[in-house]
């Protein structure tokens, strides 16, 4: 595919001998291309070799995700401490009705710091290499629902509105992007289902535990019965394949079910304790998602390595203040 962007000197394809096009706009190292079978992909070789990223909640970019949590001073306090060296950074960002959309905006590799607030509709991204940015997007009662929507390594602004089931999305590539998927009392989230790289459009109900999933790579949506209500969903990929599994956590007994739709297997393990809340990353940077929960009442995280099946349990304090939330917030959808 890219030949066939050097055969065309970067002019836009107008004729289709097969049902695929390049489009090599995006730069020297990137090209837009477009299949029938697979939608839009964004080709890109310039991060060949680079190491693979941890997308939760990795604000140091070691690949493993940090112990991190904002409290309530007021205003809402974020403490991190840096799995790299052990040290911590230290932010005032955000008020506690605010929503917690840590993500990667600039695409270092390095999680951002960063709020919506329905009051007025907008992100506040304190972002690790590009700096303060605030946007408006959303109304108040919408549902923030970040992901990598296109593949270029950057989370994505987009909001999921109940009343109507639409999701508005602002790809950092590829642009705006609007769907209809879900209804009211639904779970939205995103997460890469199917492996290609690009989050998928997700919604879980709990009235019947479905999971309704549009993947990016095919227009023909999943439909699967994991889980039921009162059960939480969670992003996460535990086996390390490069597609989450379906995950759902049982307060009510502490259980974890995990599903690969691929193999048809299915694990549970009971892990945490009542008032927990799970909180699945890659700890250890192996690749793979760790069982995790914080526990608010003693501000301690409690975990399973996936790398040796160690068991961590580690008392943080964070910046002391009230109402401690753990900020892995992508893998525990509201
Ligand atoms: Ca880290
Ligand atoms: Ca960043
Ligand atoms: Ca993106
Ligand atoms: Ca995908």
């Amino acid at each position: 595919m890219v030949c066939g962007s050097e055969f065309r000197q970067n002019a836009l394809p107008n004729t289709y001998d097969g049902n695929w096009a390049v489009f090599p706009f995006l730069g020297t190292n990137k090209v837009l291309a477009g299949d029938l079978t697979y939608g839009l992909l964004v080709l890109d070789a310039g991060g060949v070799g680079n190491p693979l990223r941890n997308r939760i909640s990795d604000f140091d970019g070691d690949g493993k995700t940090d112990i991190s949590e904002v409290s309530n001073f007021g205003d809402d306090t974020w403490a991190i401490q840096r799995s790299s060296d052990g040290n911590y950074n230290y932010y005032g960002w955000g008020v506690p009705t605010d929503k917690l959309v840590n993500g990667d905006f600039d695409g270092d590799g390095k999680a951002d710091v960063a709020v919506w607030r329905g009051a007025n509709g907008t992100w506040y991204l304190n972002q690790s290499s590009a700096g303060y940015r605030f946007v408006q997007w959303g109304v108040d009662g919408d549902v923030p629902v970040t992901g990598d929507y296109d593949a270029d390594g950057k989370t994505d602004i987009a909001v999921w509105r109940p009343s109507t089931g639409v999701w508005y999305i602002i790809q950092s590539t590829l642009g705006i992007r609007t769907q209809q998927w879900g209804v009211a009392g639904d779970r939205p989230f995103a997460g890469d289902y199917d492996g290609d790289g690009k989050d998928d459009i997700v919604v879980w109900r709990q009235s019947n535990g479905g999971w309704y999933i549009i993947q990016s790579s095919s227009s023909i949506p999943v439909q699967i019965g994991w889980g039921q209500q009162a059960d939480k969903p969670l992003v996460a990929d535990f086996n390390g394949d490069g597609r989450a599994d379906l995950t759902v956590f049982r307060p009510s007994t502490n259980t974890w079910y995990i599903f690969n739709p691929f193999t048809g297997l299915y694990r549970t393990y009971v892990f945490g304790e009542m008032g927990d809340i799970p909180v699945p990353g890659d700890y250890d940077g192996d690749g793979s998602d760790d069982i995790a929960v914080f526990r608010p009442i003693n501000r301690t995280w409690y975990r399973l390595n996936s790398s040796d099946s160690a068991y961590i349990n580690l008392f943080f304090w964070g910046s002391g203040g009230s109402s401690p939330k753990p900020l892995p917030n992508s893998a525990q959808p509201e």
